[in-house]
């Protein structure tokens, strides 16, 4: 597809956010182009195939809620969809809302360049270069690869997988020994798959995780009907939530743990736990807050792994203990825990034991070699920034974002960052993105986008730009709303932790999204407030 010489906007991706943005854009009657380094829409979808990637939300809630007639038509078939469907649904939209001509495929964008002069992005793809008044980036918060630094990684001879870059034709595994390294939300639900299909299965750990059951299963017909017919009130309701879905609440979900009864707090954690999902940490008011009222979610948690793991040294070294429950991103499972009651599977603790070297037949720990067919990094993602600074990305006077964010990302509203004009980031750090239902934020983000390009047409100006001192007081405050958390003490990727070097800051906005709505509402409300336009 060669590019057009200037657009209104250029979208960078064609995830879940990339094709709202171009649905809306165009509707709203700008011209776009959109740049998708993959061969086909789906970002996040697209790219992570590993075996049994399904989503932690709810299908009915993780899905587009702008158009009634296409919540209307499409069927989820299970209670957390699978990666497959959810990509065929990501493509049903595509097709429906015709969005795929406004789309390059397979073009990764290098770089963007703002001229002050014109008021015009540059951007540069590995095809050629566009010029566009203003430049959404929807590159997602997962989309960039971590792969750890491992002495002789490249001298393996088996075959090296990221979950996140999975091959498009699949990997059969059948008669293979398996390493996979990592115990993040992609190992866990990735790890009982593969024990199934492989000889051998080795877990490489590091830190062990809270998993709490998915309780998946398939959605019957008639919850399907139900949910249909009161589809808009659902997702009124969702928005008015802390994260964008519904949990189930009960009696005891405002009341702090410690002041309810042990034996009834138990009988609350069971009924979450036999529900599934990610409602643990809603239990109580303060589970998120308060260190021991955590204390009591994460032991139950401890109880339920020690019950299921029959080797009681396999279950201590499954059992977490150096981080809270809930402050890294919780995994909910199918099978997990048990897949380790298998003669064919083993758990190595590389937090005791390290690992020293890939070597061509496998995985050298100062204890041990362990031979391999495969190798699979579930070793996660540079989060929330590492998409758009793998970006050569420049604004006013040639000012690189890489400097501007050395220490840190910084932005307001997670939308703009001064310096920056006429770039905004959809589901940026510093908004509640990853701390939300995405599919609820994104829809959020890219209508205060495009209700401020149409305000910036209607009033006649061609440039908006965050201003400095009200950049500065957003990031102190979601600084402040996340120091009353517990989440700054993990070592999540919600502060970069994962990555060696990353500036350790937390990213993501903890306010919840009502309040965040309110927010961008208001500054929207008073002209923009906080944003200089010319
Ligand atoms: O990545 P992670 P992920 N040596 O960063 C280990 C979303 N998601 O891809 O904890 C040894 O969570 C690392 O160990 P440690 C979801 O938001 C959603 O699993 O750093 N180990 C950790 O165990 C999720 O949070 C869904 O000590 C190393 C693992 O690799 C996010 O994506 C499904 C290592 C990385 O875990 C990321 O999840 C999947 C090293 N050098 C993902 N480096 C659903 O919707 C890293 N590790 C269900």
């Amino acid at each position: 597809m060669t590019h057009p010489a200037h657009v209104d906007v250029v979208v960078v991706g064609a995830g879940i956010a990339g094709l709202y943005a171009l649905h809306r854009l165009t509707e709203a009657g700008l011209t776009v182009q959109g740049f998708e380094a993959g061969d086909g829409v789906g970002g996040t979808w697209y790219w992570n195939r590993y075996p049994g990637a399904r989503c932690d939300v709810e299908s009915v809630d993780y899905s587009y809620s702008f158009d009634e007639d296409l919540q209307q038509e499409w069927d989820w078939t299970e209670r957390y969809a699978s990666q497959p469907e959810i990509l065929r649904y990501l493509e049903h939209v595509a097709d429906r809302f015709d969005l795929r001509r406004h789309i390059a495929f397979g073009t990764r964008v290098d770089a963007a360049s703002f001229d002050a002069a014109t008021h015009r992005w540059t951007v540069t793809t590995d095809a050629g270069t566009t010029t566009a008044s203003f430049l959404v980036l929807a590159v997602g918060c997962l989309s960039a690869a971590q792969v750890p630094d491992f002495p002789g990684l490249d001298t393996f001879r088996g075959e090296v997988l990221h979950t996140g870059q999975w091959p498009a034709d699949g990997v059969d595994l059948a008669g293979r020994r398996v390493g996979v390294i990592g115990t993040g939300s992609s190992a866990i639900q990735a790890i009982p798959v593969i024990a199934e299909q492989a000889a051998e299965l080795i877990v490489f750990q590091r830190t062990p995780n809270y998993s709490v059951p998915a309780g998946n299963r398939p959605l019957s017909p008639d919850e399907l009907a139900a949910v249909k017919a009161g589809y808009a009130e659902h997702r009124r309701r969702a928005r008015e939530t802390f994260f964008g879905f519904v949990f189930p609440l009960s009696e005891l979900s405002s009341r702090p743990a410690l002041e309810v009864p042990a034996a009834d707090r138990d009988r609350e954690f069971q009924t979450r736990w036999d529900r599934g999902g990610a409602g643990m940490t809603r239990a109580f008011a303060d589970i998120l807050t308060d260190r021991q009222a955590n204390e009591t979610a994460a032991e139950f948690i401890r109880s339920k792994i020690r019950e299921q793991v029959t080797d009681p040294r396999t279950a201590e070294l499954l059992v977490p203990v150096d981080h809270p429950f809930g402050t890294k991103r919780p995994p909910i499972d199918t099978d997990y825990y048990d897949t380790f009651n298998r003669d064919d599977v083993t758990l190595v603790d590389v937090r005791s034991d390290p690992i020293v070297e890939v070597v061509p037949s496998g995985v050298r720990t100062g204890a041990a070699t362990y031979d391999l067919d495969v190798l699979v990094l579930a070793t996660g993602f540079d989060a929330m920034t590492g998409p758009l600074l793998r970006m050569d990305i420049r604004g006013v006077g040639g000012r690189e974002l890489r400097d501007k964010w050395a220490a840190g990302p910084v932005t307001y509203l997670g939308l703009a960052t001064e310096g920056f004009p006429n770039m905004f980031v959809v589901a940026g750090a510093g908004s509640p993105s990853v701390m939300s239902n995405m599919m609820v934020s994104i829809e959020q983000h890219v209508d205060w986008i495009v209700a401020c390009l149409q305000h910036l047409r209607a009033e006649g100006h061609t440039v908006i730009e965050a201003c400095a001192d009200a950049e500065q007081a957003w990031v102190e405050h979601v600084n402040a709303t996340a120091a009353t958390t517990l989440y700054p003490e993990a070592n999540s990727w919600y502060l970069g932790a994962n990555v060696p070097g990353k500036p350790r800051v937390f990213m993501p906005y903890v306010g919840g999204i009502v309040d965040y709505r309110k927010r961008c509402e208001d500054v929207a409300g008073r002209g923009y407030a906080g944003f200089q336009l010319a």
